[in-house]
């Protein structure tokens, strides 16, 4: 796979490159797994494609992904996410895979997109991206392990669990939940609670 190669020289300056590279390489594990397993349906081409490339933009640092982004976003949008540097890389590499790498495919640009924060009413690949990369296995923090098998039990209520398990982290650690994050949770709670 030519993208695969990309992605192993593009990632390969540094040990957290490395690290980042074989994240992205434990996504595609995972998120091939769990379409399987749920029987999703999705295309394994497109679903390989969009969890080797979703983290893209994260071998720049973050000065460079905001000065990046200002080409694609308005300035009140760069205002509002100054305070979420941490988001900045999904929403830069939805735009990088499709004019540096010509995947011109809404539901891979709309995938990475919210890849971090996902959003109400996710399409099932964004759905799948955003938990694989919440759960593939070299993920550690507390918790992990309950809900990596909670969403193999149970796409949706796995992926409302993750939500809600980001949320109460980052209200521990004092940190603002950027509107679609927020939106995330409000809707899924609703789904699952009907
Ligand atoms: O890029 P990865 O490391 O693979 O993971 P990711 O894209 O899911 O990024 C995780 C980071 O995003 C983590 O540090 C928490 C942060 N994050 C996600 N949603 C929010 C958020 N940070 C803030 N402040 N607010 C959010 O709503
Ligand atoms: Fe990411
Ligand atoms: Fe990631």
């Amino acid at each position: 796979h030519k993208l695969e190669e990309m992605m192993i020289k593009r990632f390969n300056n540094n040990e957290k490159d490395q690290l980042r590279l074989r994240h992205s390489l434990y996504v595609v594990k995972m998120a091939l797994e769990l379409n399987k397993h749920h029987n999703l349906g999705l295309d394994e081409e497109v679903v390989k494609v969009t969890a080797l490339l979703h983290d893209y933009a994260k071998v720049f640092d973050v000065d460079t992904q905001f000065k990046l982004l200002a080409k694609y976003f308005t300035s009140e949008q760069i205002n509002y996410y100054l305070e979420y540097p941490s988001l900045v890389h999904a929403f830069l590499g939805a735009y990088l895979v499709k004019e540096e790498l010509n995947i011109q495919n809404e539901e891979i640009f709309e995938a990475i997109y919210y890849h971090t924060t996902g959003k109400k009413n996710m399409s099932l690949l964004t759905k799948l991206i955003y938990a694989s990369d919440g759960l593939e296995e070299s993920r550690t923090y507390p918790g992990v392990e309950y809900l990596r098998k909670k969403v193999f039990e149970d796409f949706d209520k796995g992926i409302y669990l993750l939500i809600k398990a980001t949320i109460d982290h980052l209200n521990e650690v004092n940190k603002s939940i950027e509107k679609n994050t927020y939106d995330a949770y409000l809707y899924y709670e609703e789904e699952i609670n009907e």
